[in-house]
């Protein structure tokens, strides 16, 4: 039997997938990591949720086994995220002081996350999910109500900027697929930053798909962001096999799932160079995903709950390989 091509030996660009410091000292889950990706993403324990304790003193040692892996395998870390509107830790919450002194925390925090993994974290997202799910505008937080749409921006990205000028500093956001009102809403926002002169240096596009999803949705929306010509992170991809209608067989989702994998590859490999700047897919293994834990059934990964590897797998490696020969 030939042993399947490790993913990033394919690939020109880099090629990540989100971990958990417990499956990491797995030896079969990290080889596999570490085979095929050359970037991590901590799925969570790099969130505020578990660095900031409730008296507001940070813990980063999860957040140092993911980066303690990273560099004894030789791969990049990606930082996910330093503001999400799902994490008002207490720790923030109870600062009931002056405005001075909640922005000199948010500071403090950022400057900590982000100078503690220069050099090995490529980049960062500084603000996650900002865009409201109909695309009405954007939405409200603990850091939107104590400092305002535009000044939670800026001073994020402003301290995330200063305390490693080399790390791309994205937003980052899902459904844009899908939803065509918050996709404009995302552009929007992106040109505002642009104008305000917040260091954005990347746009994120989650792509969290499901397997009935119309083909041509992710390449129209790639293209899209890639107008701004800044780089580009399709962050966080899967393909749900349950969602939407659930007309499709279980082998007729898998052939859907893997035809969404490869346009989504082929789309990335597409832009131009400079503006590829990592494709992550949102877990290893079928059995690590956060969907599976919302339905028992869903599959929405590259490898089986085994390791071994599935139709989307076969899918993007000869997206890659097509992808090689025409350049
Ligand atoms: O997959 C992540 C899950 O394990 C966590 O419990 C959850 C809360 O931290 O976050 C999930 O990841 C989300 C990501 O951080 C942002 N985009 C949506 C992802 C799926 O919910």
């Amino acid at each position: 039997m030939i042993a399947e091509p490790p993913l990033k030996s394919l690939a020109p660009f880099r090629i990540g997938t989100a971990v958990r410091a417990a499956e990491l000292t797995e030896p079969a889950y990290g080889d596999l990591v570490a085979r095929h990706f050359s970037q991590i993403t901590a799925e969570w324990e790099m969130k505020m949720e578990y660095v900031v304790q409730p008296d507001g003193s940070f813990r980063f040692d999860r957040a140092d086994a993911i980066a303690g892996f990273a560099q004894r395998r030789g791969l990049k870390l990606f930082g996910h995220t330093l503001l999400w509107y799902a994490n008002e830790p207490e720790g923030f919450a109870r600062l009931d002081e002056t405005r001075q002194s909640f922005e000199g925390a948010l500071r403090n925090y950022v400057t900590a996350m982000v100078s503690r993994y220069r050099g090995l974290a490529t980049g960062w997202d500084v603000v996650n999910e900002p865009v409201m799910e109909n695309g009405e505008g954007l939405r409200e937080s603990l850091w939107t109500r104590k400092l305002g749409q535009t000044g939670h921006f800026k001073v994020a990205f402003e301290a995330a900027k200063a305390a490693d000028p080399a790390a791309v500093l994205f937003v980052n956001d899902y459904h844009l697929e899908s939803r065509p009102a918050k996709l404009a809403a995302y552009m929007r926002l992106i040109e505002q930053l642009l104008k305000d002169g917040v260091p954005l240096g990347g746009i994120g596009c989650q792509t969290h798909c499901w397997s009935e999803m119309a083909p041509g949705a992710i390449t129209a929306t790639l293209k899209a962001l890639a107008g701004f010509g800044l780089p580009i992170h399709l962050s966080e991809m899967d393909v749900s096999t349950v969602q939407g209608g659930m007309l499709a067989s279980r082998a007729e989702a898998e052939q859907r799932q893997a035809r969404l994998y490869a346009e989504a590859v082929e789309a990335f490999a597409a832009l131009p160079e400079r503006q590829q700047f990592a494709f992550t897919v949102w877990g290893l293994r079928d059995r690590d995903s956060w969907l599976k834990r919302e339905n028992a059934s869903d599959r929405p990964l590259l490898f089986d709950d085994a390791g071994r590897p599935k139709p989307a797998f076969s899918a993007v490696v000869n997206a890659l390989r097509r992808r090689g020969s025409a350049g």
